[in-house]
C-alpha cells in the first residue's frame, strides 16, 4: 500500500474518438508507457487506471477510455457507454480530437454531457506536427484548445500547466484535520476483529493518523478493551475521541460526555459526500416496517466474514430496531441495482475508496428516486443511541440538524469550544 489511495486522488478522464490519440497523450503527459498505441482505431476497450504523481499537479488518477464514436456495434456500443460512465467520477475531462478530423457530432454530445455534470473540460487539438483541417479549426474556435503533439511531445508542459491550474485547491474537504487544533490530543479506538489484515491498520484509521500529524495534534491509538486504561494514562482530556463505528455504544459509554465523539465512518462520510443528506435520511428507520426492502451498499468488495458488518451487525441491529425481518440485499462494488425504487432505505459505507464526486454521484441515484440514502457510521450511531452526539464535532450539520428536528437543545451548550 504505496502512495495516495486512488479515493484520494484528482481525477482525470481522456475522452475522444478512436485514434485521437488519447493513449499517446496519457504516455506522453507521464513518461511512460502506459498505455498501448496503435494506429488500429479502437485499441483501449475497457477503461486503463493509473494512478500517478504527475508534477506539479500531485497525486492524481489518470483514465484512458475507449473511443467515443465507436457505437455501430453492440459490443462499440457497451464501450461507449462505459467510457461515459466514468464522466460520474471525473473532475477533469480532457477532451483529445484529431487536428485532422471533420465531424465532431460525439465531441458535442460528450461536452453537453460535462456542462450538465458541471465537470471541467480541456479541449486538446492533437497531431500539431500534421495539417489542420478547416472543420478541427472552426470546432475548436472558442474553446481555448491546447494545440499539441502527444507523439511528440510538443506542448505537453503547457498542457502540464493548464492541469494544475484547473485544480481547485479544496477540491475535496479535509478528514479531520479541520475540526483538530495544534496540540490536542485525539483518541482512536479500533477493534482488531477478525475483518483486520493481518499486520496493517485500514484505510481509515492510517488517514486520521495522518491528518491529526497535519494538525500538529498528538494521536493516541487503542482496541476499544483499552479505552479506560487509555483514558485514564492522558493527563488532559482528549478534544476527539474516533472510533470504529461498530463499537460505538461501549465507546460512547466509556466516553464521558463532554469529551466530543464521532467515527471513520461518519468522517469518511463528510469528506466524501453530503453528510447532512445522510444524517437527514436516517430518520426514515423511522418508518420501516417487518419485511420492507432496505439496500447496504459498500464501495468495495471483500470476503464476507462471519461477523461481518455490511451481512451481519448491520441487519441484525436494524431488525432488531424494527422489531422483525428486513427483505436486506447487499452489493459491494459499483452498481445500484435497477429497481432502487423498491427499497425503503439505503445504507451506505463511508466510501473510502470513492473519489468525492462518485459518492456524491451515488448518493443522487437513490435521491432523484425519492429513496433515503444514509451512511453505516451515522445509521449506527442512531440505532445504538449515540445520535445525535456523534455529529457534535461538526458544528454546522449538528447545529442544522438540532434545529430542523429539535433534538436535545441542552446539547448545545457543550458546543462551547466551537462558539469562541
Ligand atoms: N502524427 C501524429 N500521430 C499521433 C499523435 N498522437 C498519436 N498519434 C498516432 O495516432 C494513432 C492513435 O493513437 P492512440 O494514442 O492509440 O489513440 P487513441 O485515442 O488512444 O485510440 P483508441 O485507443 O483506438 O481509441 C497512433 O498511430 C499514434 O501514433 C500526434 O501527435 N501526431
Ligand atoms: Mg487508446
Amino acid at each position: 500500500m504505496n502512495g495516495t489511495i486512488r479515493g484520494d486522488r484528482f481525477h482525470i478522464a481522456f475522452f475522444g474518438r478512436r485514434n485521437a490519440g488519447k493513449s499517446s497523450l496519457i504516455n506522453a503527459l507521464t513518461g511512460q508507457e502506459v498505455a498501448i498505441v496503435s494506429e488500429v482505431p479502437g485499441t483501449t476497450t475497457d477503461p486503463v487506471y493509473k494512478a500517478v504523481e504527475l508534477q506539479p499537479v500531485g497525486p492524481v488518477v489518470l483514465i484512458d477510455t475507449a473511443g467515443i464514436d465507436d457505437d455501430q456495434s453492440v459490443i462499440g456500443a457497451e464501450r461507449v457507454r462505459r467510457a461515459k460512465e466514468i464522466l460520474r467520477k471525473t473532475d477533469l475531462a480532457i477532451v483529445v480530437v484529431d487536428g485532422g478530423a471533420a465531424d465532431f457530432t460525439a465531441e458535442d454530445e460528450l461536452l453537453a454531457e460535462c456542462a450538465q455534470r458541471k465537470t471541467a473540460v480541456i479541449v486538446v487539438l492533437n497531431k500539431s506536427d500534421c495539417e489542420r483541417s478547416a472543420q478541427a479549426q472552426e470546432w475548436t474556435t472558442g474553446k481555448n484548445p491546447s494545440a499539441l503533439s502527444a507523439s511528440r511531445g510538443d506542448g505537453i508542459e503547457e498542457l502540464k500547466e493548464r492541469i494544475r491550474a484547473a485544480v481547485p485547491k479544496d477540491w475535496e474537504p479535509p478528514y479531520l484535520s479541520d475540526i483538530v487544533r495544534p496540540g490536542e490530543t485525539v483518541l482512536l479506538v479500533t477493534p482488531i476483529d477478525l475483518g483486520a489484515p493481518k499486520g496493517r491498520l485500514i484505510m481509515p484509521q492510517i488517514k486520521a493518523l495522518r491528518d491529526v500529524l497535519d494538525a500538529d495534534a498528538v494521536a493516541v491509538m487503542c482496541k476499544e478493551r483499552e479505552l479506560p486504561a487509555a483514558l485514564r494514562s492522558l493527563t488532559a482530556k482528549p478534544a476527539l475521541v474516533i472510533t470504529d463505528s461498530q463499537v460505538f455504544p461501549q465507546v460512547a459509554a466509556d466516553v464521558p460526555d463532554d469529551i466530543l465523539l464521532t467515527s471513520f465512518s461518519i468522517l469518511s462520510a463528510r469528506q466524501k459526500g453530503d453528510l447532512l443528506s445522510m444524517v437527514r435520511s436516517v430518520s426514515a428507520v423511522k418508518n420501516l416496517r417487518p419485511g420492507d426492502r432496505v439496500l447496504i451498499a459498500e464501495s468495495c468488495s471483500h470476503h464476507p466474514l462471519e461477523d461481518d458488518i455490511a451481512r451481519v451487525k448491520i441487519p441484525r441491529w436494524l431488525e432488531a430496531y424494527v422489531g422483525g425481518k428486513l427483505a436486506i440485499d447487499t452489493v459491494p462494488g459499483a452498481c445500484f441495482p435497477d429497481n432502487i425504487t423498491d427499497y425503503k432505505l439505503v445504507v451506505h459505507c463511508g466510501g473510502c475508496t470513492l473519489n468525492r464526486r462518485e459518492m456524491l454521484h451515488r448518493q443522487s441515484v437513490p435521491q432523484s428516486a425519492g429513496v433515503p440514502m444514509t451512511n453505516f457510521g451515522v445509521l449506527i450511531s442512531f440505532l445504538k443511541n449515540v445520535f445525535p452526539r456523534a455529529l457534535k464535532p461538526f458544528p454546522e450539520i449538528y447545529e442544522l440538524y438540532t434545529n430542523e428536528t429539535h433534538v436535545e437543545p441542552r446539547d448545545r451548550s457543550k458546543m462551547a469550544r466551537f462558539s469562541e
